[in-house]
């Protein structure tokens, strides 16, 4: 299975067409691509050529599943993947040139700086568990409505009407995208119910339309495949596949080495993720409900994210 990913990564890196993007860092890309992973026995698609934190992919899950938008739950975790984009925003905006470690120790030390300078904006969290909703007045204006919580909503449709093609999770909310600081890149989660009773298996199309392949596609599919695996348990069903489509699927050129190095690394075996628990809901899952087994990957490869 991780040889499709590697697949991609070199036909991307052979193929792919040059060209700068929105970070000035130059990519090269291609239009449209596909990877299918059987999560059945406890499967997950978690990289061996090298080490992927699992458990910081899996806090942000969690916290998206929370509908938190700022960084500081993150930050207090020691998860840093999003720490860049609010750190540039500040200085942006402030003109203060202040670091990265000072700015994100500011985050942690102090609740009201976060509320000012921590937020992302209505990103995922914000769409998956509260989208909004207008209600429209008899004079022609409308005021806020009830927010819909997406992610419980798949839920109860995958109870009551499982053939259902209706089972989906969008984070692409066209009216608020100039609000957050980056538009969501897994935009579109479809889940497809194959089977019946006891043998029903759960299915999950991603669609990304964007993807940084060496830095966020690892964390990306891990997410994926472990959020197909809450619902198909909170439902009763048995995983099936991860199907994973992106858009502007790409490397970006400041990685050469880290492609390098991995393409030239085979994989090491076949790790799998327990459940250990059935919370309630969705949303009671932690981090220490989830156990990994028989992960020993390769060393990681360290690369810098582009903001
Ligand atoms: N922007 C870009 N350019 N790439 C991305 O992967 C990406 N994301 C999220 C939003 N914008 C993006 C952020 N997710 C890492 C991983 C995921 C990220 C951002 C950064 C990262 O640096 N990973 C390192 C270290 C991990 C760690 O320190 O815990 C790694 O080696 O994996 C993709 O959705």
């Amino acid at each position: 299975p991780e040889q499709q990913y590697l697949d991609l990564m070199r036909t991307i890196w052979e193929t792919g067409s040059e060209r700068v993007d929105r970070t000035g860092i130059g990519t090269r890309s291609v239009c449209g691509s596909m990877l299918r992973f059987d999560l059945g026995g406890g499967a997950m698609p978690l990289l061996t050529t090298k080490r992927v934190y699992w458990k910081t992919a899996t806090r942000e899950l969690l916290w998206f599943l929370t509908g938190s938008t700022n960084i500081r739950p993150l930050v207090l975790q020691g998860v840093k993947i999003w720490n860049e984009w609010p750190h540039a925003n500040y200085v942006r905006e402030t003109g203060e040139a202040i670091s990265l470690d000072a700015f994100v120790a500011r985050i942690a030390d102090d609740e009201a700086f976060a509320t000012r300078w921590g937020d992302l904006g209505p990103v995922y969290g914000k769409q998956w568990v509260d989208w909004p909703t207008y209600r429209y007045r008899a004079d022609g204006l409308y005021e806020k409505g009830e927010g819909i919580n997406q992610v419980a909503a798949v839920i109860g449709s995958l109870r009551t009407s499982p053939g259902s093609r209706r089972h989906i999770i969008e984070g692409w909310n066209v009216a608020e995208l100039d609000r957050m600081a980056l538009p969501p890149c897994h935009k579109t989660y479809q889940f497809h119910v194959t089977g019946e009773g006891a043998d029903a298996r759960l299915n999950c199309l991603l669609y990304q339309r964007s993807c940084d392949v060496a830095l966020g596609l690892p964390f990306n599919l891990w997410s994926a495949a472990l959020l197909t695996r809450m619902i198909a348990q909170q439902v009763g069903m048995q995983p099936g596949e991860l199907v994973w489509m992106g858009g502007d699927v790409h490397l970006y050129l400041n990685h050469a080495h880290l492609i390098e190095e991995q393409l030239a690394r085979q994989p090491q075996g076949r790790p799998t993720l327990r459940i250990t628990r059935t919370p309630e809901t969705i949303f009671g899952y932690t981090i220490d409900d989830f156990v990994v087994h028989d992960y020993t990957p390769l060393p990681p490869i360290s690369a810098p994210v582009a903001v």
